[in-house]
């Protein structure tokens, strides 16, 4: 018994009061119990396990569907060290006003103790933590997320160095729900939601916002990046790692299958991670790269056979689906997934449904939780201790006219500010107008666990130090003609795009020079076997100077708004300026 483990666990117990307390030990008997209380309870329903085996149904409360950024504060002792884009509460105030809340919360109930690991057992990468809970559905979710039970205890021995995660769904009130993040006491605690990333302690809250503390700290990167390998007919294979805000394909890209004509040639995809991205410098002065996480927690609607095959054969087995539609013959369904709609079903809430009803089956944000050893295209690298050497870092952002298809940054400096200056518009009138830009630095705004400038300069910082840094590039899958129509195919066809992207690293891929970086020439991306048109690719390709100059404006006063912006960001978009004549 590791006393440090013990005595924190004690102490909030002693808080939170429950009834008993469990270890979880990661174990097949221990999912199979935990599963079958939860059904008893009605937290988790049967699916049917001829044609969905090991999969289960959960539906989380109406007011408890997504990752709340207004309830999530970053509680360093300094207000500044949380800096201007986080919401900040000082720690001393967030242990009151959550205590008073965690106390009692898990009276009548179980404290299910839960060790894990973020990483490969016996990386240097690795990181534990230990989440206490009173959610079997967050234990559940853990197990298949994180490497759960006795291989993290091994992993932290008699050491006191483990994240300090306390959960409780308390009253699910959202006037009573905090996710309050200690960076300098390496400490969560989160109450009020049983939701994903409020509840899954191990990945938004650590795995990006705690660790992106630790990563400067200690000199390397997190990232909210997903790992993709590319696979050459000579069997090399080359690592991209990519950054786009939330909901713009992550998923879809990590499990990408290439054109026919590149799969009849002999390329391949790999799939090493789909969300967070934990870098380090390694031997050879590559920056080298590990997923920490096992299972992706993908959102459901719109993945179908045609947006994400791999995805869809990857949950038909040991996945828990989240507030999805639940068919009369056992399975599940959502809006988008390209079969037919069940005549009628149960919706997200329990009820009946039918697709005339006019109201969606599937809540918008509906999820799977499956095992990353599902996927069929995982790559056989994905769990190798060392990670996997990064050749390229990809930004992307949903921009109508703005940003090309793709462009290549000048070198690492100027890469970092496209990175810091990332953009997408927003498409639907739910997440207000639509065409409004958002800024999201390296798509990391909502998960820095610390001031953003300092972020941007632990970026400059560790390019002084990769002696063979990635190189690093822009894309844009959604520029749009006069009449709002897409002008590239995506999903797949995304591929030739990353081809272009790792021929640039390996010193060919064809490029022209412009103000915003090297772009490709209408000839260099390979469209074998793809029906554009010349005119087209040049559309996708063009730099709009005056489009370039207004997007400066706005770049303006956002970053006016950063307290600590290192004069390298703010010299980096005036050399832009100049470049396009402004
Ligand atoms: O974790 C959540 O609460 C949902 S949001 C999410 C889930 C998986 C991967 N990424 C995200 C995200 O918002 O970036
Ligand atoms: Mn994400």
């Amino acid at each position: 018994m590791n006393a440090a483990v013990t005595s924190w666990i004690e102490e909030m117990a002693k808080l939170t009061k429950p009834d008993r307390i469990v270890w979880v030990d990661g174990s097949e008997e221990e999912r199979e119990r935990l599963t079958a209380e939860a059904m008893a309870t009605g937290e988790l329903h049967r699916l049917n396990q001829e044609k969905l085996p090991g999969c289960v149904l959960h539906r989380t409360a109406p007011n408890d569907v997504a990752r709340v950024e207004h309830l999530t504060f970053i509680c360093t002792r300094k207000k500044e060290d949380a800096g201007p884009t986080n919401n900040w509460m000082a720690p001393e105030e967030a242990y009151r006003r959550l205590g008073e809340i965690f106390d009692g919360s898990m009276r009548g109930r179980t404290m299910y103790v839960v060790p894990y690991l973020m990483g490969i057992p016996g990386s240097p990468f690795s990181k534990v933590g230990i989440e206490l809970t009173d959610s079997i559905y967050v234990v559940l979710n853990m197990r298949i997320m994180t490497r759960m039970g006795r291989v993290a205890l091994a992993e932290l021995g008699e050491s006191a160095d483990f994240l300090r995660g306390l959960h409780s769904k308390a009253d699910l009130n959202p006037e009573r729900r905090f996710i309050c993040h200690f960076p300098e006491d390496n400490t969560i605690w989160s109450v009020g939601s049983g939701y994903g990333g409020n509840g899954l302690l191990g990945k938004k809250c650590f795995a990006l916002r705690i660790a992106s503390y630790m990563g400067r700290q200690e000199g390397w990167m997190d990232e909210h990046m997903l790992i993709v390998g590319i696979e050459d007919p000579a069997g090399n294979v080359s690592y991209v790692a990519a950054a786009f805000p939330s909901a713009c394909g992550k998923t879809n890209l990590a499990m990408m299958i290439p054109p026919a004509p590149f799969r009849a040639a002999g390329y391949k995809v790999w799939t090493v991670g789909d969300d967070i991205a934990w870098m380090r410098i390694g031997p050879d002065g590559r920056l080298w790269a590990i997923n920490p996480e096992t299972g992706f927690f993908g959102v459901a609607p719109g993945t179908s056979y045609k947006t994400n095959p791999m995805a869809m054969e990857t949950v038909r087995r040991d996945t828990i689906f989240t507030n999805v539609v639940l068919t009369p013959e056992g399975t599940v369904w959502w809006e988008g997934m390209d079969e037919e709609p069940p005549a009628q079903g149960l919706d997200w809430q329990g009820r009946p449904w039918t697709p005339a009803s006019g109201e969606k089956g599937a809540h918008p944000n509906a999820r799977f939780t499956a095992p990353a050893k599902n996927c069929p295209i995982i790559s056989p690298e994905w769990e190798n201790p060392r990670g996997v050497p990064i050749s390229a870092i990809v930004f992307g952002g949903r921009r109508a006219r703005v940003a090309p298809l793709v462009y290549q940054s000048f070198d690492w400096e100027h890469g970092v500010y496209v990175g810091a200056s990332m953009a997408s518009e927003t498409t639907t009138a739910a997440a207000g107008k639509v065409g409004v830009v958002r800024r999201d630095p390296m798509a990391m705004l909502p998960f820095c666990g610390y001031n953003m400038g300092d972020y941007f300069a632990h970026w400059l910082e560790m390019g002084r130090r990769i002696p063979n840094p990635p190189k690093i590039f822009h894309v844009n899958w959604f520029r749009t003609d006069e009449a709002g129509r897409f002008l590239w195919p995506g999903y797949g066809e995304n591929f030739r795009v990353i081809k272009w992207i790792l021929d640039r690293c390996q010193g060919r891929g064809e490029a022209r020079e412009t103000p915003i970086g090297y772009v490709p020439t209408e000839e260099g991306i390979d469209l074998t076997g793809l029906d554009l048109d010349r005119e087209t690719m040049r559309h996708l390709l063009a730099v709009d100077r005056e489009a370039w100059l207004g997007d400066l404006e706005d770049q303006e006063t956002f970053f006016a708004r950063f307290d600590r912006l290192p004069p390298a960001i703010h010299g980096q978009m005036e050399a832009l300026r100049r470049r396009l004549g402004g």
